[in-house]
């Protein structure tokens, strides 16, 4: 990646990200204001980050357009300005950039079967598990065996073929380690023991068992281009993607902010 710094702003207590999709981009728009200079063609390769203190709306640490060219990251909301913290939010608004969900192809939370800075299960360890420093920042480079929630194998576990064997990586189920995964049988349903038959258990905890928890190789089908990166066009994005403060700093599971959820928040706030 190469990382081109831009200008520096003056300082904004709280940065207004606008109440829709289309102002949310139109208000980080103007932040870089050498975003298209001097090269106008800039705007169909380039991903714009502004670093700002905290925004509108308390307790986001980040917001990423969907397939879309703008992100923030709120450093103010990040406990101690931890860098760490900070990169992560970084890599992980800009997979939202790139396409990428919460779940990769789908926004289903929680996986352990997607190994994904993407994925909130991570966000308690401050980044993959089983990986240390800028290591344990990435994207997933596996799509690991597809969950069923109906009849889960203990056995199996989440990698039965050992795709990441020698990574090192981890994965957390019932917030438990499991390090490193390739091979390792996976106490799904919390009874300590391994069981022989299938289980059921709702292991990403989205009070949903009937689900196949689809595993997904980032990777592999990241879009570097944006949505509608048409000549003489900025892209809007559909959708925006954010990140609780909370949940970087507590272990336990945190309601995860859709973008509809920002937009009623402001509704309530303005009303
Ligand atoms: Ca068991
Ligand atoms: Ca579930
Ligand atoms: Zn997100």
């Amino acid at each position: 990646m190469h990382n081109v710094w831009g200008k520096e702003h003056a300082h904004i207590n709280n940065v207004w990200l606008g109440n829709s999709n289309t102002t949310v981009n139109s208000v980080l728009m103007p932040y870089f204001t050498d975003y298209n200079e001097p090269t106008p063609v800039r705007q169909y390769a380039y991903h714009c980050a502004l670093f700002g203190d905290t925004c509108n709306l308390s307790g986001t640490l980040g917001i990423g357009a969907l397939s879309g060219q703008t992100l923030f990251v709120a450093k103010g909301a990040i406990f101690g300005s931890d860098m760490d913290k900070v990169a992560v939010t970084y890599m992980h608004e800009l997979g939202h950039n790139l396409s990428l969900q919460h779940g990769g192809e789908d926004d289903i939370n929680f996986k352990p079967n997607y190994i994904s800075i993407m994925n909130y299960l991570f966000r308690a360890y401050g980044g993959l598990i089983g990986k240390t420093g800028s290591a344990a920042c990435d994207y997933s480079h596996y799509k690991l065996p597809d969950l069923n929630e109906g009849k889960l194998m203990e056995s199996d576990g989440v990698d039965i073929n050992g795709l990441t064997l020698g990574t090192g990586l981890g994965t957390a189920i019932h917030g438990k380690e499991v390090v490193p995964i390739a091979g390792a049988p996976c106490d799904f349903n919390n009874n300590g023991v391994i069981d022989t038959d299938p289980v059921e258990y709702d292991i990403n905890g989205d009070g949903r068992i009937n689900i196949i928890l689809v595993g997904y190789d980032d990777w592999a089908n990241i879009k570097y281009t944006t949505e509608n990166s048409n000549i003489g066009k900025r892209p809007n994005s559909s959708s925006y993607s954010m990140f609780s403060s909370t949940l970087a700093n507590s272990m336990e599971l945190p309601e995860c902010i859709t973008y509809e959820t920002y937009l009623e928040r402001i509704k309530s706030r303005e009303g």
